[in-house]
């Protein structure tokens, strides 16, 4: 969305902050940057995907990804977000049974910087943590 004054294209694409067209409200932006795990829920990897309300955000294509106790995998994700609580679920795909949700993180879009989050567990003994960024 473009604002009353004019910019060249070229700043535009510079910018961490935008206007949402609806509230006019200066969004920030929401990098995932990686999430580890120090403990998968099942016996071998976990097959992790990860689902803000019904709407499934990662990984953008494979049903989930396969991730090893100890193992860290880049995301980099960029999202535009309302400063408040954030609630991001993660899943676990099962062959045979129904998917079932392992844990949330849950924070608050504030202060610009680098955070870690450790998932909230749901369900189990798994643990993860969620690297991002905010500007
Ligand atoms: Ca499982
Ligand atoms: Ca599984």
């Amino acid at each position: 969305m473009f604002n009353s004054f004019s910019r060249k294209p070229n700043e535009i694409k510079e910018l961490n902050w935008d206007a949402d067209p609806l509230t006019e409200k200066i969004m920030p932006k929401l990098t995932l940057v990686s999430i580890s795990c120090m403990q998968t829920d099942e016996t071998d990897k976990d097959e992790i995907y990860l689902k803000v309300g019904e709407k499934k955000i990662w990984p953008l294509k494979p049903k989930f990804y396969a991730i090893d106790i100890d193992e860290q995998v880049e995301m980099n994700l960029n999202f535009k977000v309302s400063a408040g609580k954030v609630c991001i679920d993660l899943w676990e795909y099962d062959y045979l049974d129904k998917n079932e949700i392992l844990g949330s993180f849950v924070f608050k879009i504030g202060e610009p910087g680098s955070f870690s989050e450790m998932m909230s567990n749901l369900k189990g003994d798994s643990s993860y943590v969620l690297n991002y960024e905010v500007s």
